[in-house]
């Protein structure tokens, strides 16, 4: 089960997950610092400010993904740590992006490097944050600035990570940084993250070297009703409208999706008004690939009254409910679920007729190192499993470029702490021990080979 020639084989992380140096170089503090520091926000009230120590501990880490033989590492970069308030560049900052850009070239590693994965510098929060248009245009030359440092030898650029989660867990549920519990607000705060999507993209194109490609990476959740009526096709339509299309579409030229549009009405109305002449075809500058963040669908049900609310913390989705996850479920309760993997790919690949990189997929398991060792099989299995789903979309026709495993470390999981284990790679985050773990060395194995054991 061979892979296309040159498929990148890598891991991923997020600045604030492992970085910690919260303080060092000059940082200034993001809307995360500042939401964990709020009793209850997070898990065990932990934070992020020590975390992984990457900060100082990046060169054994891009070590030991290099050994396994890995040959990408898709990194963010904290805007706080290259503009403390948001605006001004502090050279000690971006430093620290040039070392860990140059150890990777050194070790021979591609860095695939992601511009915002949901740092917001606090000082722009302040000054209105996300639902603020202003935002989008201090990420564009944010975007700007850091593409002009790096970019003689990083040739890889995602704009934004999950605008989804930003706008929706962020402003909409609240269970992310800033922690706003609000679906218009939150609605205004997608629409500015792709606006800054698309003005990023278009600045970095017009300084682009040859051989640079820009792109995005989305998260998205299959709908899968429990039932083939005219309201569970409804149900899920609703679903995959504000999870998928709604980020989608835009992106890929389309417009928001009317449907979707008509959904998220009843909130207010502030997301139609937030949209400017122009706006849509800002979101649709071309990109050369689309990033894919696959963890699990969702189960939805068809409610008797349209009006009722349902139990899913997302704009528009009244009238239906989420259904509990079947199982075999990954420690963090999310439904495993392979066959639909090879569907999305399937999916997105004809809508967008875009290469694809899987930017995330990987699971938490309960692990505990063992004699030195951790035997975390459930990942191993799950690796296998989902690799033969991209394989299967492969074959079938979709334009699937790279993997990239969520994730190298163990990390600080946003709002559960610590409390779930992705990494390839376990932590100790008492001594900052790292041990490979067994699905670290199954990945590197199948990186070495670009090819799945049949
Ligand atoms: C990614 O987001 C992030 O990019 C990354 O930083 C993070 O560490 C990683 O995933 C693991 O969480 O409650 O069953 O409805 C994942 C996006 C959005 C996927 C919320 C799961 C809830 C599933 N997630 N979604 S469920």
């Amino acid at each position: 089960m061979t892979f296309p020639t040159g498929f990148l084989w890598g891991a991923a992380t997020a600045s604030y997950q492992v970085e910690g140096g919260v303080s060092e170089g000059g940082r200034g503090p993001s809307v995360w610092d500042t939401f964990a520091a709020r009793p209850g926000a997070v898990l065990g009230d932990a934070s992020g400010e020590i975390a992984c120590d990457h900060y100082h501990r990046f060169p054994e880490d891009i070590g030991l993904l290099a050994d396994l033989g890995l040959n990408a590492y898709r990194f963010s970069v904290a805007w706080p740590r290259v503009m403390p308030d948001g605006r001004t560049p502090a050279p000690a900052g971006l430093a620290f992006y040039d070392r860990l850009v140059d150890e990777l070239l050194t070790r021979g590693v591609k860095p695939v490097l992601t511009l915002y994965h949901w740092d917001l510098p606090q000082a722009l929060e302040d000054a209105g944050g996300w639902p603020s248009r202003d935002t989008a245009y201090r990420f564009a030359d944010y975007a700007s600035f850091v593409h002009d440092a790096l970019g003689d030898r990083v040739s890889q650029w995602t704009t934004i990570n999950e605008p989804f989660c930003a706008a929706f867990l962020g402003y909409g549920s609240g269970v992310h940084a800033p922690g706003v519990q609000d679906y218009d607000t939150a609605l205004v705060a997608a629409h500015h993250l792709l606006l800054g999507h698309g003005l990023a993209t278009r600045a970095l194109k017009s300084q682009a070297r040859p051989g640079h490609e820009f792109s995005l990476a989305l998260n998205f959740a299959p709908a899968l009703a429990d039932g083939t009526s005219p309201s569970h096709v409804e149900a899920a339509r609703k679903f995959d409208g504000i999870h998928n299309r709604f980020f989608l579409d835009p992106v890929l030229g389309r417009g928001y999706p009317p449907d979707v549009v008509a959904d998220v009405e009843y909130h207010g109305g502030r997301f139609a008004a937030s949209v400017r002449d122009g706006d849509t075809d800002t979101i649709a500058a071309a990109i050369d690939w689309l990033g894919v963040n696959y963890y699990a669908p969702a189960r939805v049900t068809p409610l008797a009254d349209p009006l009722s609310p349902g139990n899913c913390p997302l704009p528009g989705l009244r009238g239906l409910d989420v259904l509990p996850a079947r199982p075999p479920l990954t420690a963090f309760g999310w439904e495993q679920a392979p066959d639909v993997f090879t569907d999305l790919l399937g999916w997105l690949s004809a809508r967008s007729g875009l290469p694809l990189v899987v930017a995330e997929n990987g699971a938490s398991f309960v692990d505990q190192v063992v004699g030195g060792r951790v035997y975390d099989a459930a990942r191993v299995n799950y690796f296998m499993e989902h690799l033969g789903a991209v394989h299967a979309a492969i074959k079938a026709g979709a334009d699937v470029r790279g993997y990239f495993a969520w994730s190298l470390l163990d990390n600080f999981e946003w709002a559960m702490g610590y409390s779930q284990r992705f990494g390839l790679v376990h932590v100790d985050f008492e001594t900052q021990v790292r041990t490979v773990k067994d699905s670290g060395r199954f990945l590197g194995r199948v990186a070495k080979a670009n090819a799945l054991p049949e």
